[in-house]
């Protein structure tokens, strides 16, 4: 097999540089995908370039071609987190913050704000300020931080974060000079002694302001192993399988479920289309009887039944990250923390069953997650519930 395996995109119009990414990334995601589908047996679409899909297409007509974020192996920590809690950079803890007007709103453990409050402020072009600030009266290891950028427009910042061991020696862990951000940034890092975190603010879109709701920083229990697809096993006959997708909803999540997450709610899906919704203020309130509020994870897994063997693109859209794995090869990687946010995947798919398996979370704040999909000379389309099915054998193990 050479050139082009798997194609990969997302919604809008590439720049030259996110091509020569799009390159990059299908190249590794390709070399992946190669090992894995000789590992496995699963034929992905391989000679000639497959025909462009009709979703992402750019203006130009030529399908989008972006780098995936989050393409495999592009972080270490992709198939770990550190467990929730134990944020360090709290006033409890010692930790005093400074560097900015209403320093002290930045780790009080509160992310409500408004236009006029619960967020500090300086101005980047005071160049004698060094950032926003956060203190601790002695080292302790972290090796994450996240915060919340001031999110109530569009507006997108560039920034550095520091950390230093001692509060005079200084390690950038995250520099977004390149690329514009917005809302909450999640920034892992090696384990290290941290006494001190600083956030410099570059640019703003909006002004010359830098504005930071609250940060935090992690250093508690060790790495747990984030949930993983089914390894591929003997397909179930049909008359086994019931209908739906088998969804584990989690709540009160920082990122995607791990091994050691509990659901609190599991039950058949009978297809993925929870469409952008706002932040619902009660579980149940959001579109389509989405049962979590705010930050929470779902884990979906099951067998989607191919009537034809055929060149399928797969569409996943989703706020925030999310991933689709078939036959226990990934196939999609919108990982993140984004607004919704469509990515592409095709593979050729014999008749019969293949194993689905998707992994979502919402930081926070408007979540979604809609599959589609689209056989070559066919209409694009959500999964339909008749093709989605779930083993209750398996069910029965994960419960
Ligand atoms: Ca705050
Ligand atoms: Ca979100």
């Amino acid at each position: 097999m050479d050139g082009d395996v798997t194609r990969v995109g997302r919604k809008g119009a590439p720049g030259a540089d996110d091509t020569r990414g799009l390159k990059m990334a299908a190249a590794i995601l390709g070399v992946l995908c190669i090992l894995f589908a000789t590992a496995a047996g699963l034929k992905l679409a391989s000679g000639p370039a497959p025909a462009a899909p009709e979703g992402p297409a750019s203006a130009s007509g030529k399908p989008a071609a972006t780098p995936v974020k989050g393409a495999p192996a592009a972080s270490a920590p992709a198939n770990k987190k550190r467990r929730r809690g134990g944020n360090c950079l709290v006033a409890s803890r010692g930790a005093v913050p400074s560097g900015c007007d209403r320093a002290e709103t930045i780790n009080d453990g509160i992310t409500d704000f408004d236009g006029h409050r619960g967020y500090c402020s300086y101005d980047m072009n005071n160049k004698s300020l060094e950032g926003c600030l956060i203190t601790l009266p002695k080292p302790v290891e972290l090796s994450r931080i996240r915060f919340l950028l001031w999110d109530k427009d569009d507006r997108q910042f560039t920034y550095i974060a520091y950390v230093s061991p001692d509060g005079k020696e200084w390690r950038a862990v995250k520099d977004t000079s390149d690329k514009p951000t917005r809302s909450w940034q999640d920034i892992r890092f090696d384990l290290q002694p941290v006494k001190a975190v600083r956030i410099k603010g570059l640019t703003s879109t909006a002004n010359s302001y830098f504005h930071v709701v609250e940060v935090e920083g992690y250093d508690d229990g060790p790495l747990v192993p984030l949930r993983a697809p089914p390894k591929a096993g003997p397909r179930p006959s049909s008359a086994d399988l019931k209908p739906g997708l088998w969804a584990e909803y989690f709540d009160e999540m920082d990122g995607y479920a791990t091994v050691e997450d509990r659901p609190l709610l599991a039950r058949p899906e009978p297809k993925i289309d929870f469409g952008a919704m706002p932040p619902p203020q009660q579980p149940e309130q959001g579109l389509k009887g989405w049962p979590m509020s705010n930050a929470s994870a779902a884990v979906f897994t099951g067998y989607i039944k191919i009537e034809k063997a055929d060149l399928y693109t797969f569409f996943l859209n989703s706020d925030d990250g999310s991933k689709l794995y078939i036959d226990g090869e990934p196939v999609i990687d919108n990982d993140g923390v984004h607004g919704m946010t469509e990515l592409w995947g095709q593979l050729d798919l014999s008749a019969g069953l293949h194993r689905v398996w998707i992994t979502y979370f919402n930081m926070g704040g408007a979540m979604g997650l809609v599959l589609q999909y689209k056989p070559r000379n066919d209409d694009r389309k959500v999964v339909p519930e008749d093709v989605l099915f779930h083993d209750p054998s398996e069910r029965e193990t994960r419960e």
